[in-house]
């Protein structure tokens, strides 16, 4: 009767605390006085969970209500990579029962905040892409629009990062050992993916040319499914991730003749497709089970999409009415050659229709710019995984060819640029290639990457087709990233303007009047210095380094990469440095560094920067003429619970690429809109972000993308710049002489030989500007007041950079769905 449900879904503190009892009895088996932490955080999640329960099912009804009046397009978001942070937190805030929650807990004797840090967030991605997918998925959920999100459950995530003597290792991502209340394992939705062997071709009774895959192997792949649900629980889409396993779990034969490790083989082989997320930003060519894991993750998704229609009706034919699914980078792209091929092959659907079905399906977003982590696969071993692919991508081709033919005649060079296959030296697939042709929209993630996307990267696509080309800026959830992991200021902000900026971030505009009220300004300052307060005691608690909360928080958070041009960080910090010693009495603004973030295991130059950023550290946290003025810490293990910590406790964000390099950078949103000011090159998104808050609240320095093709056109040579610049020179002499590696000249000499020699992203071109710029900085820091008006009008501009407002413009322009 009525007490049960309220179990379930009641929301006050004692129903929460009478829930959580319950769970903690029955689901984990355990009383408080035997209760472990997890198993309190266990009994804590089943009971949010139940709350979500009762939306999950009333949304699938409303699906299939919908669905069966053919009234909706279900918008599938395919990603190789979700990182969507710990949910616990984040789902009593959408469900709007935080308060209640903490109630409960405190009744109970217990700490909501401890039970909400025990959760091991799925490390499902590697950086800025897959948290963009999580972003999406919340804000799909909020601004209801039905969506699933699909992709991958990968039993090891990205790898834990520890600090051992300043390097970089790495540990084992384990996030499933302790248990994942949030997941549904869906067993009987399993769908077979096929692999390897060769394909037939025959006539059927019709007289009709059809193809036979007959593949070496099949794996079956299980899903999983995670409930996201919106702010103020309207809609709770689906997040469904797969995982491999083999079709049999044994093989009866080989058991029955003994041979236990032959019978078992087949299952470890299967399962090795969902193992492990490969750590890279960009692709290593040719590692065949990436390939394997990419076109299994799609196999799986689109045959369920076919799936739900069939259950509810609809024929293959009217796909693209139900369905539109968005390829987030190339890595589903060979979702364009398997429709095809469920279409023709599978479901006796014409080619012409079935490619018109395609095209229509997909939208492409690209997000990135570096030419080296465009995806392609060698011919032969595409081949060799996906033989019926492979004669469906030729086919794909030999169309798409007669069409450039049509429209560049005579230019076969134009077709050699443009064709699927890459024919210069070894054979490629290019899967680029694939998603331009294949779908219907493309799009970049930054205005000027999406420029740049059609000058450079995919000239050629936008010269055949102009009118697919779109451009998206990303965005990020104001929910996650404001109103959960800053609390004091969201409850300042919702004190003077109400809280209609959670859904509506441009409400934040409201703002712009506090932004001179002095006693505002005061409530401001005191909302960052109580966030520095506690970034200063995790620094302690996981570096060891006592930092000083009144000091300038710089930080620079992301993945390591030389275009990121963390080691340019470094050079200001040496510069700074190599003055205090030089004048150990002047007069400093104090500044902690702060660095976070995850190299690629293999990527040792990016490795070698995370050293020398721990060696500066140690030279300059305890040189005596430097105390108290200067601290660099390099927090370990940088991942989105961490970086909810560090972004509401930020000054000054460092958003310091070489300009053409970064798409768009998504951290640069989350500290402005924390109140954090932005030095920064004209690039990716920062553009935007400066276009917005105003080019007085933006610290700006360093070359344009038209000056950096221009230097290298011209001939770009380092050495000119350390020749002439002593300040450089100095802090380049320092890390070579092994200054900071106790003596040893040798440690960083890959990267000051780079640097002297090519210098591929600028760094010695932009450091006297970036230098500069850094002393307007400190210089404008001084004047606290201004420094928080700056602050106040960066957070009230930041409406733009809402993951709801980016995702209404994919529904707007390239999904062609209105919310519900
Ligand atoms: O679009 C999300 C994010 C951008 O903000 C970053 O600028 C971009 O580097 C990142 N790309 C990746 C790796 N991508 N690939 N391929 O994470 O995407």
């Amino acid at each position: 009767g009525e007490k049960c449900r309220n179990i379930r879904t009641g929301s006050s503190p004692d129903d929460i605390a009478q829930a959580f009892l319950d769970n903690l009895y029955y689901a984990q088996g355990r009383i408080p006085v035997l209760a472990t932490r997890n198993d309190l955080y266990m009994a804590l999640a089943y009971t949010v969970r139940d709350r979500l329960a009762a939306r999950w099912v009333a949304q699938m009804q409303q699906f299939r209500r919908a669905e069966l009046k053919k009234s909706i397009k279900v918008v599938c978001y395919l990603s190789a990579e979700f990182l969507p942070g710990p949910h616990l937190g984040n789902n009593l805030l959408n469900l709007g029962i935080y308060d209640e929650t903490r109630q409960a807990m405190e009744q109970l004797g217990y700490n909501l905040e401890e039970l909400i840090d025990q959760e091991t967030e799925p490390g499902l991605g590697n950086g800025g892409l897959g948290r963009l997918a999580s972003c999406f998925m919340d804000s799909l959920s909020t601004i209801v629009v039905p969506a699933f999100g699909y992709g991958i459950r990968y039993e090891f995530g990205i790898f834990d990062q520890e600090i051992r003597d300043g390097w970089q290792v790495e540990i084992t991502d384990k996030w499933l050992k302790l248990g994942n209340p949030w997941e549904m394992p869906l067993p009987e939705l399993c769908q077979e993916v096929k692999l390897g062997g060769h394909t037939e071709h025959y006539q059927d009774g019709q007289g009709r040319s059809r193809v036979r895959w007959i593949p070496a192997g099949v794996v079956e792949g299980i899903p999983y499914d995670t409930p996201i649900l919106g702010y103020g629980g309207n809609i709770c889409n689906t997040l469904r991730l797969w995982k491999a396993e083999a079709v049999e779990s044994f093989d009866f034969q080989d058991f029955n003749v003994g041979n236990y490790y032959a019978a078992v083989e087949e299952k470890v082989k299967s399962e090795t497709i969902t193992k492990v997320l490969y750590p890279n930003d960009e692709p290593e060519i040719g590692k065949m089970l990436r390939l394997i894991q990419e076109y299994f993750f799609v196999s799986c998704s689109l045959q369920d999409m076919i799936r739900i229609g069939k259950m509810l009706g609809n024929s293959p034919e009217c796909f693209d009415q139900r369905y539109v699914a968005q390829l987030n980078d190339t890595h589903p792209s060979i979702a364009v050659a398997e429709l095809m091929r469920l279409l023709v092959d599978e479901h006796d659907v014409a080619w012409e229709k079935a490619w018109e079905i395609t095209q229509n399906t997909f939208g492409y977003t690209n997000h990135t710019l570096l030419p080296e982590a465009l995806e392609k696969w060698p011919v032969e071993l595409f081949g060799q995984i996906l033989p019926r692919h492979l004669e469906i991508v030729y086919e794909i081709n030999r169309r798409f060819l007669d069409q450039v033919r049509l429209a560049f005649p005579g230019d076969e060079e134009q077709a050699a640029r443009l064709s699927l296959i890459d024919e210069s030296g070894c054979r490629y697939v290019r899967m680029a290639h694939l998603a331009c042709v294949g779908c219907h929209a493309v799009n970049g993630v930054a205005k000027l990457h999406s420029e740049l996307l059609k000058s450079e990267v995919l000239r050629d696509f936008h010269e055949m087709f102009p009118e697919k080309f779109h451009n998206v800026t990303n965005g990020v959830t104001p929910r996650r990233w404001m109103a959960l992991s800053n609390p004091r200021l969201a409850a300042l902000i919702s004190g003077v303007i109400g809280d209609g900026w959670i859904t509506q971030l441009d409400e934040l505009r409201k703002l712009e009047p506090f932004a001179d009220d002095p006693a505002f300004q005061e409530k401001w300052r005191r909302v960052k210095r109580e966030n520095k307060n506690d970034l200063a005691t995790l620094i302690l608690n996981r570096t060891g380094v006592a930092v000083d909360p009144d000091s300038l928080f710089d930080i620079q958070v992301k993945r390591l990469h030389e275009y990121k041009r963390q080691h340019l960080n470094v050079l200001h910090i040496i510069t700074l440095y190599a003055r205090l010693k030089r004048y150990p009495a002047s007069d400093c603004v104090p500044r902690t560094f702060v660095f976070g973030g995850k190299a690629a295991p293999g990527y040792a130059m990016a490795k070698l920067i995370i050293k020398l950023i721990n060696s500066v550290a140690g030279v300059v946290n305890t040189d005596p003429d430097i105390r108290g003025r200067l601290n660099v810490a390099f927090l370990p293990d940088f991942n989105v619970k961490t970086g909810q910590q560090v972004y509401p406790a930020a000054d000054l964000s460092e958003q310091i690429s070489l300009a053409g390099e970064e798409a768009s950078g998504t951290g640069n949103m989350k500290f402005s809109m924390n109140g954090a000011l932005t030095i920064g090159t004209l690039d990716g998104a920062n553009v935007e972000i400066r276009e917005e808050v105003g080019a007085e609240n933006f610290f700006l320095f360093g070359l344009k993308v038209d000056e950096v093709e221009e230097l290298k056109a011209r001939g770009y040579d380092p050495r000119k710049y350390y020749d002439s610049n002593p300040a450089l020179r100095e802090a380049i002499d320092l890390i070579r002489s092994g200054h900071f590696s106790g003596g040893n000249a040798q440690l960083f000499a890959p990267l000051v030989d780079l640097l002297m020699q090519r210098d591929n992203y600028m760094l010695f071109a932009d450091y006297q500007p970036y230098i500069d710029c850094q002393d307007r900085v400190s210089a404008a820091f001084r004047d606290q007041q201004n420094w928080t008006r700056m602050s106040i009008l960066n957070v009230a501009r930041m409406g733009k950079f809402s993951s709801d407002r980016a995702v209404r413009e994919y529904c707007d322009m390239i999904w062609k769905v209105q919310p519900v």
